[in-house]
């Protein structure tokens, strides 16, 4: 016998609450399955169905114990984020996880999927714990900006003792089956059927004491272990505050009996839950769901692809090659000849090698991946793919070239993409035949660990092959983002900006120092400055010699970089650039500082110091500016996109949200008012965008723009 249990009883007037829980018996074990696609989120109407389930398991003769499971792909993925910074409504989940845990009839959980955040919690009331053979579990909240609310930072440490509990805590890591077990977080594994099991475990408990994990202490943990453990994640927390704050709640499990752990851990829950950080965070978490759904697309079926080809073996198409063997597609590696060829191969074994070193995969893994390769230098063996990508060298002349001799060789019908980080696609299209077929793919290096992938728009490309490229993205594990044609599309067009923004502030009195320390206390992982010695000052020199025979000679120009180069400063690798590196660290030089000076003075500014609130501020509005036009050009769709572009490509903070909603929070008023009195090009300002304009001037902000 099964009923599906609405959660009418706590609904408000009039609203009607869907069936989230279905209950039936099996023998003296009662089982309520969770049920609310497509995560089973424990929403109000979860924890009220719950709730009443439990309580009526209490008072039923018939109902000796009690499993409580997951219908669907999941266990629970833990609180509805849809309701997040929304007043709570009873029943609250540490209620409801107390009244399980304080059952007179032993309570068992079964963890399938993944168990996440209170659908851990859950289980930490309960009194047994078994997990599928696949199943994860964790406490993702530090992802989200947050703790875990309903116990988990009290129950947790009583369980797998602190250490383990606040790495757990901390990283927000999921841990599969096995380690589950050997931390002790779970009782068993189920060997093949899990919920048969786990009625059998739940039926074994009939007419025991249930210990109550609140009731026990926590495990003393080694001081040694337990400072390193704290020193580790002090030093990941870089600014983010959940961390830190994970650390004083696991503490106080150690000191403080559980009815005083856990009102502290509800109040740091809620104090999180109103933080900026945490609105950054759950902003994109969402943005990143919401990126790949383009109502143009709804009805577009995306082609089933099999075999890539990749022409160009360099540090770009070797990395892209990993990363969609890496996804079980088969690749075609073609280069101009054997020697490059056999150089390409060499990368892409360097990359799985170094992938076996650092334990992430093992030599069968290896060589599975590797089978999957097809090195070739005769371009016409391209002919049987079902999507070709091109990631040589970064000039027109040689991609259209290229793009003619495909037209000859591969059918009209196959997709051909770019993987330009800057250049313009038309030409290339209008080189191919049936250009609707083609897009740009643009990788970040390294490009099978960089989470990024901008899909790139010409005016052709046809609804089926964006599609396509959402699918390959999300086959990839990849954060995708739809962007226009423009010179250097959504990033890469907002770094250009950025960057410029910093070197004119040397000219008015700052220095690059004083830039990278200021960014980075503002969450990059390194300054623009530090940056550009990392990457190499010769590619930014060849750049501006490009492009020297177009600059408008209005636009402010900075020529500090060439006089950098032209004394062999090409960065890290030459052991000097903007810095001096000496056994590896960076320290400045006094000899660049008096370069950046006397030019400074030499361009006849003003100068004065700059505090870092005020660097930041202006790196933020030169952003926040170009991302304004990016999006009244219909380059990028949504503000969102642009924040996912920057942070997942970037390295601009997660906790900050992206530049855009980072902007709304400081208020768009402050932005614009920067960017009128920043100058940007010759004895004028910036040329403030007309989006960015209305907003103000309407008082609304770019979340009003983000649609959903
Ligand atoms: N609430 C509401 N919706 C959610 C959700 C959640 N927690 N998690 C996922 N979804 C939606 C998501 O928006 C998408 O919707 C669909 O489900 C599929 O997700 C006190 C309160 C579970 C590993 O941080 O990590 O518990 O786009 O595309 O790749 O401590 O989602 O289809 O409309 O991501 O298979 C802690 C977050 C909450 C887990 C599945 N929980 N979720 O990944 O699919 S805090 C989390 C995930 C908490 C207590 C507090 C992943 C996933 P749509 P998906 P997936």
């Amino acid at each position: 016998m099964s009923t599906a249990v609405s959660a009418a009883g706590d609904a408000d007037e009039g609203e009607t609450m869907p069936d989230v829980l279905r209950v039936w018996r099996d023998g003296e074990v009662a089982v309520l399955e969770i049920d609310n696609p497509p995560v089973n989120a424990t929403s109000q109407a979860v924890r009220r169905a719950l709730l009443d389930a439990v309580q009526r398991a209490q008072s039923e003769p018939e109902t000796l114990s009690i499993l409580i499971c997951g219908a669907g792909r999941t266990f629970t993925a833990g609180g509805d984020i849809t309701e997040f910074g929304k007043p709570p409504r009873e029943p609250h989940l540490p209620d409801l996880i107390n009244r399980i845990e304080e059952s007179g009839k032993p309570v068992v959980v079964a963890w399938h999927g993944t168990a996440l955040g209170g659908g851990c919690e859950i289980g930490l009331g309960a009194h047994k714990r078994i997990i599928a053979k696949d199943g994860f579990v964790g406490l993702p909240e530090v992802k989200l900006g947050l703790l875990p609310g309903a116990g988990g930072t009290q129950r947790l440490p009583r369980l797998v003792g602190p250490v383990a509990a606040l790495d757990l805590i901390a990283t927000g890591r999921m841990v599969g089956a096995e380690e589950a077990l050997r931390l002790g977080l779970v009782d068993a594994i189920a060997r093949k059927d899990l919920r048969a099991e786990a009625i059998e475990l739940a039926r074994g408990l009939i007419g025991q004491m249930q210990p109550r994990l609140s009731l026990r202490s926590t495990p003393a943990a080694e001081p040694e272990a337990w400072q390193a453990m704290v020193a580790k994640v002090n030093r990941e927390a870089r600014g983010r505050i959940a961390p830190q704050r994970a650390i004083e709640l696991v503490s106080q499990s150690l000191t403080l009996p559980f009815s005083l752990g856990q009102p502290n851990e509800r109040r740091a829950f809620f104090e999180l839950m109103n933080s900026e950080q945490s609105r950054g965070l759950r902003h994109l978490f969402l943005a990143e769901r919401e990126a790949g759904k383009r109502p143009e697309l709804a009805s577009v079926t995306p082609r089933d692809l099999h075999q890539i080809g990749i022409i160009g073996a360099g540090t770009m198409g070797s990395g892209i090659a990993v990363a969609f063997l890496d996804a079980g597609y088969k690749v075609m590696l073609v280069e101009a000849d054997d020697a490059a060829l056999q150089a390409g191969l060499e990368r892409v074994n360097g990359l799985y090698l170094r992938a076996i070193r650092s334990g992430r995969i093992d030599e069968n893994t290896r060589l599975n991946r590797l089978s999957n390769l097809a090195p070739t230098t005769e371009m016409s063996r391209l002919a049987g793919c079902d999507l070709v990508i091109e990631a040589i060298f970064e000039d027109m002349g040689a991609k259209i070239e290229l793009m003619k001799k495909l037209a000859n060789l591969v059918p009209a019908s196959m997709l051909v993409a770019t993987n330009t980080s800057y250049l313009d696609l038309e030409p290339m299209a209008d080189a191919l035949p049936a250009p609707e077929r083609f897009l740009g793919l643009h990788f970040f290096s390294p490009a099978h660990v960089m989470k990024l992938l901008e899909i790139v728009r010409a005016r052709r490309t046809s609804l089926q092959a964006l599609s396509t490229a959402l699918a390959i993205g999300r086959k990839l594990k990849k954060i995708a983002v739809i962007s226009g044609v423009c010179e250097g599309f959504i990033g890469n067009r907002i770094l250009a900006k950025f960057r410029a923004q910093c070197e004119f502030m040397l000219e008015e009195g700052a220095l690059p120092r004083e830039i990278d320390a200021a960014m980075e206390a503002f969450g990059l992982a390194m300054g623009p400055f530090a940056v550009q010695d990392l990457a190499g000052l010769d590619i930014a020199w060849a750049r501006r010699k490009r492009l020297a025979a177009t600059r408008d000679p209005a636009d402010r120009d900075v020529p500090l970089v060439d006089r950098l180069c032209e004394q062999g400063r090409f960065g890290q690798k030459a052991g000097k650039g903007w810095y001096l590196y000496e056994n590896g660290h960076r320290v400045p030089d006094p000899a660049v500082e008096a370069m950046v000076r006397a030019h400074a003075a030499a361009t006849g500014r003003p100068q004065r110091s700059f505090s870092a609130q005020e660097i930041q501020n202006r790196v933020v509005a030169a952003m926040v500016n170009e991302g304004a036009k990016i999006l009244g050009e219909g380059i990028a769709a949504r503000p969102a996109d642009i924040d996912l572009v920057l942070v997942n490509g970037y390295g601009f903070p997660n906790w900050r949200g992206g530049p855009m909603h980072y902007a709304d929070a400081l208020g768009l008023k402050q932005v614009l008012a920067v960017a009128q009195n920043t100058e940007a090009r010759d004895g004028r300002g910036f040329e403030v965008a007309p989006l960015l304009a209305e907003l103000v001037s309407s008082q609304r902000n770019f979340s009003t723009l983000n649609g959903g």
